[in-house]
């Protein structure tokens, strides 16, 4: 399969290297790091090891392939759904964190768009090297729920590869359940400096599992049948299996970057808001980021 991999940061350059193992990939992303790969190649390092040699590339216009992977941060979607529409791509996979990516890439790029998650940690070293920092599970499928045989092929390309991959028929209850784990995970490893692993050791738990029984309690008002035991039981599996990991909101206070708490947390209180209920961890987690982000000039 010819795959492009729009987003090439710490997340895309994992899973478009995995891919690469068995599929012709080009990677879009910054400078140095495509610099890198061109240059030498591609270093995945960690609980996944191979050398890989994608293609890579900054200028993300004109492209064509079988799939486009979208791994942009969830601020950047619009921009990235522009760009693509300059090529052609017989599907498109979001495999970003937060809610509403899909909607705005069928917006421009029409169907298919399919909807996937991933619990893969991973982290750019430096540029061309990303250490899988843990190896979860990518789920994707049909962006509204059910089957569809574009996802079933791009499934089995993923597994071919050695992606650990789930095709699944309710993708709107699967990005629900890992918008519980991230608006745990995300703003409490970002606000502590802490790894993952952190997240449901005292005195970090009540606020995770307080933000995933929230974000649970809107999914169901938003009827989507997710029990807090579910929801609980995500963030858990997803901690055990990330515990090393520093996650991407981590990453982006590291870097001083803006984070996507908007798309994650922030989401959550919209949903809530709309249906009069509240959300008040969440609601602290993302008043804190948010501080953090106007203190920094970000917001
Ligand atoms: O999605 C993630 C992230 O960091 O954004 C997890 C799965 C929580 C891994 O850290």
């Amino acid at each position: 399969m010819e795959i492009v991999v729009f987003g090439a940061g710490s997340l895309g350059s994992l899973v478009g290297g995995v891919l690469a193992r068995d599929h012709e990939v080009t990677l879009v992303g910054r400078e140095a790091h495509v610099d890198a790969v061109r240059e030498r190649e591609l270093a995945l390092e960690g609980e996944l090891e191979a050398i890989v040699e994608p293609q890579a590339t900054t200028d993300g216009t004109e492209l064509a392939a079988d799939l486009a992977v979208v791994t942009v941060k969830s601020y950047d979607t619009r921009r990235a759904a522009e760009t693509l529409a300059t090529g052609a791509f017989d599907a498109v996979l979001s495999l970003q964190n937060g809610m509403g990516n899909e909607e705005l890439l069928a917006e421009t790029l029409g169907e298919p768009v399919l909807a996937g998650t991933a619990s893969y940690g991973a982290v750019l070293r430096e540029p061309g090297i990303v250490e899988c920092t843990g190896v979860g599970e990518i789920v994707l499928g049909d962006r509204r729920g059910g089957g569809s045989a574009v996802a079933d092929r791009v499934g089995e390309a993923f597994r071919s590869a050695g992606l650990e991959t789930t095709v699944s028929e309710s993708m709107p209850r699967r990005l629900w359940e890992k918008l519980a784990v991230n608006a745990a995970i995300n703003p409490v490893t970002a606000l502590t400096a802490t790894e993952n692993a952190a997240v449901l050791e005292e005195p970090a738990a009540d606020l995770a599992r307080g933000a995933t029984r929230e974000t649970a309690r809107v999914a169901r008002a938003e009827g989507v049948g997710l029990s807090n035991r579910e929801a609980l039981a995500a963030t858990e599996r997803v901690v055990a299996e990330t515990a090393a990991n520093t996650s991407s909101m981590h990453q982006d206070v590291l870097a001083e970057r803006r984070t996507e708490i908007d798309a994650i947390n922030g989401y959550v209180l919209e949903r809530a808001a709309e249906r009069g209920l509240e959300a008040p961890t969440n609601r602290t987690l993302a008043s804190l980021v948010r501080t953090w982000e106007r203190g920094r000039g970000l917001r």
